[in-house]
């Protein structure tokens, strides 16, 4: 700790990044986000709202990841993790906004007061930050505020932000879901984080050769893994050896060809942060991502995954024999994961029937397919919740609606969340198998379910874990990538953004599926569905045509989304869409076209 709140280094802080004039910061879909040039303010006074925030829940740590993600490399930002691991509470986002546009320490202290909050001797902070040339700097910059305040800090360096996320979960006792209280070791919290995924993933994988008596030994399976050019490039490398060493030392029994080998490409330095390349790239544009690394193998485009810039989101891919792009995006894992979960529950449930009592449901955003949540509702026959963009939305549902919960934003940003009744089950589940062979269908389920809490990021989607987690349920599924994606077609669809003035004068509804203001914008949009549905071939409700619009939280930019039932008239709609915004939102800029 350092000894007290320094408050002329406070106060010098405050004044040498003061607020530049006419600006105003707010807090977004995911924290603060900006070009880096406007971060430092922010990171001072949030800094100090971080510790405040620590303090309020009587020191239990909370975090600062410096990223701006899937951004482009100029822009940076800060995500707030709560002290379970979630993102900030939507009730404390007002006062961080306040918080980022106080001029001096007297403001941020009478902001502070008027939300019962003060400075506690207990205030402690984990610091993480991505490879972004400038993010070192604004994590210096934070921790100096901090020290300055009386935090404790805790420096992680280069971290993914869900390996941050997991960390502030880990050192908060009183968060962890049961799963994660036993298996703690003197490791760093970082390896403890990825040894726990990799020991559940072998786990998991060795549930398939239950049946074999020896070891087989064929080719091993390969993935290649798009970085981002980003951080989840500086801890994919590590993986292969962590699978080796844990296979080998763990004693249990598996067929190894069943180990993915993961082939990491476009790291940090080969090739610019999110261009071209990663999961926000191949899945807005649905274009192959461009291969930066130098490398004299060919590479394997048969399964291929990419991250975004801070390895929270992924989404998988294929190149067909014709060269097009076959995607695997966040819809599609929803379907996998959700598919999966029902099956072993269900398997249980023969030998433990309070299994037929766990709420399994799926919660999505307006951005999901038509035919994603049509397919879960009559196919997979699971509870579908649509919940408005950003992982503080559908992870609070996910919470909130299931014991088993699955979110999957279509973007590849998601994870599972097991509630309490799941951990009974488990329990009982323990005891009503116990003289049941390993190869008894329902044990075979209860050893699947187990692992998976501590495979599956209990704080926030995460990259490294869901693509452990795809890849082992493809595994044990004997599926490629291509039997996955026939499980459904997706509608065609189109999405882009437009730049306008001032994009919060655009308000949504609940869902985010209806523009309520400026009103024309909706009544626009409406009679531009209308005419294309009219037009469609069917009148089936799923095929419907759609189209929404909606402010970015994380860029400056409004999102246009549609779809319908040619990628024609998917185009047509979104750029019918993005004239209306131009128009009738002081459009800025150039028109998309496709
Ligand atoms: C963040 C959020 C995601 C959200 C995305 C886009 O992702 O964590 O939940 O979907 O922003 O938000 P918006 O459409 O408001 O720009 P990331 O990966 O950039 O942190």
């Amino acid at each position: 700790y350092p000894e007290v709140p320094n408050t002329n280094e406070l106060n010098r802080l405050l004044k040498h990044f003061s607020i530049p004039p006419k600006t105003k910061f707010t807090y977004g879909t995911a924290g603060f986000r900006y070009h880096h040039e406007l971060l430092p303010p922010i990171i001072v006074r949030i800094a100090i709202f971080a510790a405040l925030r620590s303090s309020s829940l009587d020191g239990e740590p909370v975090g600062l990841m410096i990223t701006a993600s899937h951004n482009p490399e100029q822009d940076n930002g800060l995500k707030i993790s709560d002290s379970n691991g979630g993102m900030l509470p939507i009730e404390w986002e007002a006062m961080a906004t306040d918080f980022a546009n106080a001029k001096n320490l007297k403001l941020l202290m009478e902001i502070a007061a008027k939300n019962n909050s003060q400075p506690g001797k207990e205030m402690i902070v984990h610091i993480g930050r991505d490879t972004r040339s400038h993010s070192l700097h604004l994590s210096q910059l934070a921790i100096r505020s901090l020290k300055a305040f009386g935090a404790m800090v805790i420096d992680h360096g280069l971290v993914t932000t869900p390996a941050l996320h997991y960390n502030v979960l880990r050192s908060n006792v009183n968060h962890m879901p049961n799963a994660l209280l036993y298996g703690s070791s003197g490791t760093s919290f970082e390896k403890e984080y990825l040894n726990s995924i990799i020991g559940s993933y072998v786990s998991l994988l060795s549930t398939k050769s239950q049946l074999y008596t020896q070891k087989i030994h064929w080719n091993k399976r390969s993935m290649l893994v798009d970085c981002a050019c980003g951080v989840g490039g500086l801890k994919v490398p590590l993986l292969n050896q962590m699978i080796e060493e844990f296979t080998e030392n763990s004693g249990i029994l598996l067929d190894t060809s069943s180990l993915v080998h993961l082939t990491p490409v476009n790291l940090p330095g080969d090739g610019p942060l999110n261009e071209r390349c990663g999961a926000e790239y191949v899945q807005k544009q649905q274009k192959l991502p461009v291969i930066y690394t130098e490398t004299d193998e060919t590479l394997n485009m048969e399964y291929v995954a990419s991250f975004d810039g801070d390895a929270d989101r992924i989404v998988f891919h294929a190149k067909d024999v014709d060269g097009n792009l076959v995607l695997l995006d966040g819809d599609k894992i929803a379907v996998l994961v959700s598919s999966f979960l029902q099956e072993e529950i269900e398997a249980l449930s023969t030998a433990v029937p309070f299994a037929k009592s766990i709420r399994c449901g799926i919660v999505q955003t307006a951005y999901a397919n038509g035919s994603s949540t049509a397919y879960l509702k009559n196919v997979v026959k699971t509870d579908v919740v649509i919940a408005k963009t950003g992982v503080k939305h559908v992870h609070t549902a996910a919470h909130h609606h299931f014991d088993v919960g699955t979110y999957f934003e279509a973007n590849g940003h998601g994870t599972v969340l097991f509630g309490k009744k799941f951990f009974e089950l488990l329990a009982k589940a323990e005891q009503c198998l116990v003289s049941t062979s390993r190869k008894n269908r329902s044990n075979i389920a209860w050893q699947r379910l187990r692992v998976l809490p501590r495979l599956v990021n209990q704080a926030v989607g995460d990259a490294i874990s869901d693509l452990f987690l795809v890849d082992a349920i493809l595994y044990l599924k004997g599926w490629n990538l291509y039997t996955w994606g026939q499980l459904y077609s997706d509608m065609p669809s189109r999405q882009c953004k437009v730049k306008v003035q001032d994009r919060t004068m655009i308000h949504t509804n609940e869902n985010e599926t209806k523009a309520t203001s400026p009103i024309q914008l909706q009544m626009a949009l409406d009679a531009a569905m209308d005419a294309m549905a009219k037009n469609s071939p069917t009148g089936r409700q799923a095929n419907r045509p759609r189209a929404f619009v909606r402010p970015s939280g994380t860029e400056d930019a409004v999102r246009i989304y549609a779809e319908a039932n040619s990628q024609k008239d998917a185009d047509a709609l979104a750029t019918e869409a993005a004239a209306l915004v131009y128009k009738l939102c002081n459009g800025t800029g150039n028109l998309p076209s496709f």
